[in-house]
């Protein structure tokens, strides 16, 4: 099975999407997520112009040699650019291999470890009844997890919340927050740490007395804390038992989370913005964290998402796979794949893809009652038409940044 050739697609159906296409000798296709969101371009450059001439020819069932070959052999390692192109090859991969043994990739992988996958969706307010609507809004959508995202008084604008903009741009459908705006430059968004951590209690406060006490709520503060501030929201949230608070803390410094675990025993969950197993190395042996966050698309591909996950194994960490509208369709389905084989899985985020995108890219993974299931189709059950791509090319878009009151920038 011998590749032949390698396309690198760039679409924009509702928002940018970059693909690796790989096709073989034997007349099979694979495919691969390499979206890096607001840095798209970044990660075609590196697959087009260093990866994909060294790609034809060779036997694409060598999944683990051709890992190692473009990481030690790029010499320059991990990154956010060079993890997701490297990301792009593995899976499209194991969509082949999956394809050539006539089994979808879970099966690859050691098997099912159970009949489906519990997924959270994100809903999210500018004030209470909206975000009560949402929460309705999404169990009538039939999710039995919640990622609670709120708005700040006097915050005009703030990580989470779906604004009247996206709603607009979607003819009126109630679209969960995209990130990224279509724009020449990215967006300008402000940030008061000490008014958000006076009003989220309550808001768990209120949406525990609206819920109940069952629901597993989940809350991403973004990377927007210090660490004594995480220690603080981690404690002042324990009332409300969440399932986990997301990037309380920017995590470059990993001893940063001793400092959170001293204070609270709120279940924490990192590592959507790391790229390899070294970022996870210290946080995970001192089991500074319980979910792994990282992506398939922006950790090497399932081999070395895998590997990560194994590791945390040995600690009783569990995954908690990156699932937003920015992983594309293809990201989603290896990371369900995967999800279904390992024994640690804890959740999966699943923000629904708009429909243009559904359009773009035919899945074949199942939402029911509140479980994803990959599907059965060999590979990773994914098609991309190549011609509905092309109807939307690349369109610049940013992510936001944040300034505080006095004009600092901030973590966004
Ligand atoms: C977020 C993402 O889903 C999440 O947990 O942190 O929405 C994140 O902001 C985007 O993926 C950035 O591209
Ligand atoms: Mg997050």
């Amino acid at each position: 099975m011998i590749i032949d050739r390698a396309e690198v697609i760039v679409t924009s159906p509702d928002r940018n999407f970059v693909t690796l296409k790989l096709s073989t000798d034997d007349g099979l296709t694979g495919l691969g997520d390499a979206t890096l969101n607001g840095r798209e371009l970044a990660v075609v450059g590196y697959l087009s112009d260093h990866v994909v001439p060294l790609l034809i020819g060779r036997d694409a069932h060598r999944i683990e040699d051709t890992w190692q070959f473009l990481y030690r052999g790029a010499y320059w390692r991990r990154g956010p650019v060079t993890m997701a192109a490297i990301a792009a090859v593995d899976t499209a991969l194991w969509d082949l291999k999956g394809k050539a043994a006539g089994l979808p990739v879970y099966q690859l992988l050691g098997g099912a470890s159970r009949t489906g996958l519990l997924a959270y969706g994100h809903a999210s307010g500018r004030d209470l009844p909206e975000l009560f609507d949402s929460v309705r809004a999404h169990r009538e959508q039939g999710y039995r997890a919640i990622r609670i995202q709120t708005g700040v008084p006097g915050l005009r604008s703030i990580y989470g919340i779906a604004s009247n903009v996206t709603v607009e741009a979607n003819a009126g459908v109630r679209y969960d927050h995209e990130p990224a705006q279509r724009s020449a430059r990215p967006q300008e968004e402000d940030w008061d740490t000490r008014a958000y951590l006076r009003h989220v209690p309550g808001v768990f406060e209120a949406v525990r007395g609206e819920f109940g006490p069952e629901l597993p709520l989940l809350h991403d503060a973004h990377h927007r804390l210090t660490p004594i501030q995480a220690a603080r929201l981690g404690k002042s949230l324990e009332p409300y038992d969440l399932f986990w608070l997301e990037d309380a803390t920017p995590a470059e410094n990993p001893e940063a989370l001793r400092l959170v675990r001293q204070h609270t025993v709120t279940p924490l969950a990192i590592g959507e913005v790391f790229n390899s197993v070294w970022d996870y190395q210290q946080i995970i042996r001192e089991q500074l964290i319980d979910y792994v966050r990282s992506a398939v698309t922006h950790t090497g591909g399932i081999t070395h998402l895998r590997r990560i996950l194994d590791y945390a194994a040995q600690y009783q960490i569990k995954s908690g796979i990156h699932g937003p509208t920015d992983i594309s369709p293809v990201g989603m389905a290896a990371a369900l794949h995967l999800g279904l084989a390992i024994h640690n899985f804890g959740i999966q985020e699943y923000m629904k893809h708009g429909t243009r995108t559904d359009e773009v890219f035919r899945q074949s993974f199942t939402w029911r009652d509140g479980l994803l299931h990959p599907g059965d189709r060999p590979g990773l059950g994914v098609d991309l038409d190549v011609d509905e791509a092309g109807k939307y090319p690349y369109v610049r878009a940013y992510l936001p940044y944040n300034r505080l009151a006095d004009g600092t920038v901030h973590d966004w």
